[in-house]
């Protein structure tokens, strides 16, 4: 079985976009392949984090992803900073990534936007960590947005520059897994900018632990235009409010924009919204009330993720020490 290597930040509240775009993906990619979830803790800290909230939010996410569906006894569920091999290997890459590839990544130019100088080093060099972070396992398919393909690509370059420099085959090949039409989700308050859990604005997001009349608020505030919902995904064209809405909708019922459109076409975005809310209460309501639970007894959570960093430790330790070994360190630590 293919191995997969996925993590998510836990720089806020998981989202509706999170979840769409990528957990409930992971969760199809349980049942073929051997998969390592990761709450990426290391990545997050790249932007200001609160320690209090950093520590909280960590668990929350890691607690959401198992009310989502994540099998930590046939997979592995852990908090990257919970195994040391990632940020062994991290440096290592940062000694052969070359500074014009990591200048090409736009995500650093968008996250550190006009104020470069004052980024941290860490956000520089965060495509390195997350080449790191999939090679320490020899994984070989990385389920990734569309935004992250940039960073998919370096990984494959470093990872051919560490064989090519060391005369290996060491460090494979990875492969994007695509899963079905990327559902990409918008903010509520701008439909051309994506829906994000460090978005200044909460009302730009559906939370995985908002209540339900959290959610209808936040649906009966969402920006829409003054026109009807049109009839064909045509009409959708120039109307990014109305497309977003309508694509978390097929989104949530496994349809495309057109079967939306035929039930709900030619309607104004009251009962648009009002059906739009129904829909995700009755989605969001199980995972919520399964993370509130598991967080009521933090020990036995973190037991849990604690197991899952021991058998992560156990694939990624041999294979970073193998490859501290190529680079010529003599290796003095014991086991
Ligand atoms: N709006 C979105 N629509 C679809 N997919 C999304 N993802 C994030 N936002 C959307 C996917 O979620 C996975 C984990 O993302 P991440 O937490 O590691 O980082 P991110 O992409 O930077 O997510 P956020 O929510 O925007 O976090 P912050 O605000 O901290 O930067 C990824 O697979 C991503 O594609």
């Amino acid at each position: 079985m293919q191995r997969v290597f996925s993590g998510i930040q836990p720089s806020g509240i998981p989202t509706l976009g999170n979840y769409l775009g990528a957990i409930r993906n992971w969760i199809k990619l349980q049942d073929d392949h051997d998969c390592i979830w990761c709450v990426v803790d290391l990545h997050a800290i790249t932007v200001w984090q609160d320690p209090a909230a950093l520590r909280q939010q960590s668990l929350e996410m890691a607690a959401v992803l198992l009310a989502c569906g994540v099998d930590p006894a046939k997979h592995i569920l852990f908090l990257q900073s919970g195994v040391r091999a990632h940020a062994q290997l991290a440096w290592i890459f940062n000694c052969v990534a070359r500074l014009g590839w990591l200048n090409r990544m736009t995500q650093f130019k968008d996250k550190a936007g006009k104020d470069r100088e004052n980024a941290s080093s860490g956000l520089y060099v965060y495509p390195n960590l997350m080449a790191a972070d999939i090679h320490a396992y020899h994984a070989t398919r990385v389920p990734v947005g569309d935004d992250q393909r940039q960073h998919l690509e370096l990984a494959n370059d470093i990872a051919q520059k560490f064989n090519h420099d060391y005369g290996v085959e060491f460090f494979p090949n990875i492969e994007p897994v695509i899963l079905g039409p990327a559902a990409r989700v918008m903010s509520l308050r701008d439909g051309t900018k994506k829906m994000s859990k460090s978005d200044p604005s909460d009302q730009s997001r559906i939370n995985l632990n908002d209540d339900a009349d959290t959610i209808a608020l936040k649906i009966r505030r969402a920006k829409t235009d003054p026109m009807p919902l049109p009839s064909e995904v045509d009409g959708l064209a120039d109307r990014p409010e109305a497309r977003n809405l309508v694509g978390i909708y097929a989104a949530l019922t496994d349809t495309d924009h057109a079967s939306v459109l035929k039930e709900h076409g030619g309607q104004g975005f009251g009962p648009f919204k009002n059906a739009l809310t129904d829909l995700l209460v009755e989605k969001l309501a199980p995972i919520t009330a399964e993370t509130s639970r598991l967080l009521s007894d933090q020990g036995a959570l973190i037991d849990l993720l604690r197991s899952g960093a021991e058998r992560a430790a156990a694939i990624a330790d041999p294979i970073v020490s193998e490859a501290e070994r190529l680079v010529g360190f003599v290796g003095l630590r014991r086991g």
